[in-house]
């Protein structure tokens, strides 16, 4: 691709007026005006006529679609930081690139994980619902009681970039830090967060009071919180995930939270989105969140900057600073 050339990209939704007016400045730029998800088939003809596309979470790039790539498709530009949708063997067996926008989006996503993790044990959503259905007649010593976050544990399962954004807040809320990951982060990091590493995730899950999932959905942590998993958590133990709903078997979570074995749960993705669980939906001890932990302006211009940049990088024939695949080590 040579830099006078501008690409033409596909954009699959429709992202902030400030991105759309940078991609437009910069590139040939196919724009999602209405917000509508692209059909199999709408991608299908996306990557016939893209040389670079530009795909979401909503978007599942299979080996189907990869497969009808016209030889011009050089790289797909994810807007978000989770590539779990793209099939990479088949992105990688056509030469294509994959980039994502890490790091913007980690301090929101820590915020919000923040958030979850005082709202579930105070029952905020509860009490908001209570006050606006008329339930609030006056205080009383024993209404909604919560309970304590200071001085619990929280148990991250992830100590990566979000991880550690989320085990600095909860440090500072007086929350001892414990964290399952492949590898210990290192001494410097741990000694600042007061963090204690669990080589063992189920001697973890025993140890703490609340869980929170921020690590990657593959393979290897499709339903990592299974049934025997989430039985590890203590009953008055709550699980926060802001990943991916697939990291947690949803059916054996309504299970243990509608029959007491936990006491709640603050959700924010789901195993087969946008559908929930029905399981899930009438309990009063579980917040249900729409996919939104990175949901800021802020950040979802910052990722549009990313994908930009990648692109850019690709154009000018520099390596693309956000590489997924090929990975970076290569
Ligand atoms: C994004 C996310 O909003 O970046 C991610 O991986 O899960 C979300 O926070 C979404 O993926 C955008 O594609």
């Amino acid at each position: 691709m040579s830099s006078t050339h501008k690409p033409k990209i596909i954009v699959t939704r429709r992202l902030p007026d400030a991105v759309h007016a940078r991609l437009s400045d910069l590139f040939d730029a196919e724009l999602r005006l209405d917000d509508k998800p692209f059909s199999h088939d709408e991608l299908k003809d996306a990557v016939k006529r893209a040389d670079v596309l530009v795909p979401t979470v909503t978007d599942t790039i299979d080996a189907d679609i990869i497969d009808a790539a016209g030889k011009q498709l050089k790289m797909i530009a994810n807007f978000g930081a989770g590539t779990d949708h793209i099939d990479r063997k088949a992105a990688h067996a056509k030469n294509i690139l994959i980039t994502n926008t890490p790091g913007v989006l980690t301090e929101d996503t820590a915020d919000f994980v923040m958030a979850l993790i005082l709202a579930v044990p105070r029952r905020l959503v509860e009490a908001d619902r209570l006050t606006r259905s008329g339930g609030f007649t006056g205080w009383t010593p024993t209404g909604i009681l919560g309970h304590r976050v200071r001085g619990k544990k929280l148990g991250i399962v992830g100590m990566g970039r979000i991880g550690q954004a989320v085990a600095r807040r909860a440090h500072a809320f007086g929350l001892g830090v414990h964290y399952h990951n492949r590898h210990p982060v290192s001494a410097p990091i741990e000694n600042e967060l007061g963090a204690r590493y669990w080589p063992d995730l189920e001697d973890m899950l025993r140890a703490v009071d609340i869980v929170s999932i921020n690590c990657p959905f593959t393979p290897q942590t499709h339903h990592l919180m299974n049934a025997d998993r989430l039985a590890c958590l203590p009953t008055h133990g709550v699980i926060i995930n802001t990943s991916r709903g697939e990291i947690i078997d949803e059916a054996a979570l309504a299970h243990a939270l509608a029959s007491g074995q936990l006491a709640g749960a603050g959700l924010d993705v789901y195993e087969n989105e946008p559908d929930i669980h029905p399981g899930l939906l009438d309990l009063p001890n579980v917040i249900l969140a729409p996919h939104i932990a990175s949901a800021t302006l802020e950040s979802r211009i910052e990722m549009g900057e990313k994908v930009m940049i990648n692109i850019r990088a690709l154009v000018d024939g520099h390596r693309c600073p956000d590489r997924v695949l090929p990975p970076q080590s290569w």
